[in-house]
């Protein structure tokens, strides 16, 4: 019986190494080195080709290495077994201090002091307070509730959005398309932390970015994405970005990954970019979770943070 590590665009040797150490009686496989497919009853994956999964008839789970799944649902021939994804404190962390510095960044106005340092300006600007800006998260999943509460801690003013009713401490929630417009006319800086799903795929569109709060603190909204780039339509922020509907942007994601060469984005000043690198998995810490998942699922428990292929996350 084995274990196999398959994934496209990431070194699978870490991770083979990694659960090997955490699992040293289990037999670890990497694709496509893989003798025996009939033993193969796990599978850690990372975005397989439509298919390939099919070469393994006795397959129990299937164990995303990400958070999010949409690199799995969209084979549409995906074996029918269980899902489950990633929810760890390390990769949480991870992406909370990404979205509270990006938001940091903006609420300190950071990009104009680096254009004044760049002049060897000594110039101040005023500077609200935390409390008077609003930060909106769209999605209270485990990571939207994380980032939200230390934004709590920091000061801000906090909204959430998803799709079915929450309630988290501090933050006034809203969820539906119902719930959509009062959500955003609150908002400051919104902040995406959405799965990619057929309800999300271009959710975030001009429409949107033009009900946000206009008249705040900072002189304008500011988007922060780094839920999945095919949620936010490219040219509508390019346009919104270019207009000052939106005064600043910091995006880890994007329609097509990685970003192209002639993309607009990469020269709008207004504009921080990362690499898909909010929260990176790390086969280290995520190891762990992956052992106990599998020795769980031999014992003939049930496996935590299953995934609703109908609900797609
Ligand atoms: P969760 O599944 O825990 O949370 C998803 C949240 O989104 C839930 O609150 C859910 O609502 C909400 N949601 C889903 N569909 C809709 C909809 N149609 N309308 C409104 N709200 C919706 O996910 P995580 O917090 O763990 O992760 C979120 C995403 O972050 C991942 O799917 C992935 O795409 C992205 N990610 C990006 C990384 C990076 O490095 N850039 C790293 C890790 C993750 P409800 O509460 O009602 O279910
Ligand atoms: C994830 C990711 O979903 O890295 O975890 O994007």
């Amino acid at each position: 019986m084995s274990i196999l590590v398959l994934m496209d665009g990431w070194n699978p040797a870490p991770w083979a190494a990694a659960l090997q150490s955490v699992l040293p009686d289990e037999q670890i496989v990497i694709y496509p080195d893989v003798a025996d497919p009939d033993a193969v009853e796990y599978a850690l994956v990372w975005a397989p080709e439509s298919g390939v999964l099919n070469r393994f008839p006795n397959l129990k789970a299937l164990f995303s290495l990400g958070a999010g799944v949409d690199h799995l649902l969209r084979d549409n021939s995906l074996p029918e077994v269980a899902i489950a994804r990633i929810v760890d404190p390390d990769l949480t962390g991870r992406m909370s201090e990404w979205v509270v510095a990006q938001v940091l960044l903006h609420h300190r106005q950071q990009l104009r002091y680096l254009e004044f340092q760049k002049k060897s300006l000594w110039r101040d600007l005023e500077q609200p307070a935390a409390a008077e800006v609003c930060v909106g998260v769209m999605g209270l999943g485990e990571l939207g509730r994380d980032a939200a509460d230390i934004l709590h801690r920091l000061g801000f003013a906090l909204r959430g959005w998803s799709r079915t009713a929450r309630t988290v401490p501090h933050v006034s929630c809203f969820n539906g398309a119902d719930g959509l417009d009062e959500f955003l006319s609150g908002t400051d800086i919104l902040v995406c932390l959405l799965p990619l799903t057929t309800d999300t795929e271009a959710l975030i569109d001009n429409t949107v970015f033009d009900r946000l709060r206009s008249d705040g603190p900072l002189g304008g909204p500011v988007f922060i994405n780094a839920g999945r780039g095919r949620i936010q339509v490219e040219a509508d922020l390019v346009a919104a970005l270019r207009g000052k509907v939106l005064i600043g942007a910091s995006l880890d994601v994007f329609e097509v990954e990685p970003l192209p060469q002639d993309s607009p984005l990469w020269s709008l000043d207004n504009v921080i970019i990362t690499p898909h690198a909010a929260a990176v998995s790390s086969p280290k810490a995520l190891s762990h979770l992956i052992a106990r998942q599998v020795q769980a699922h031999r014992a003939g428990q049930p496996l935590a943070h299953l995934v609703d292929r109908a609900r797609g996350y």
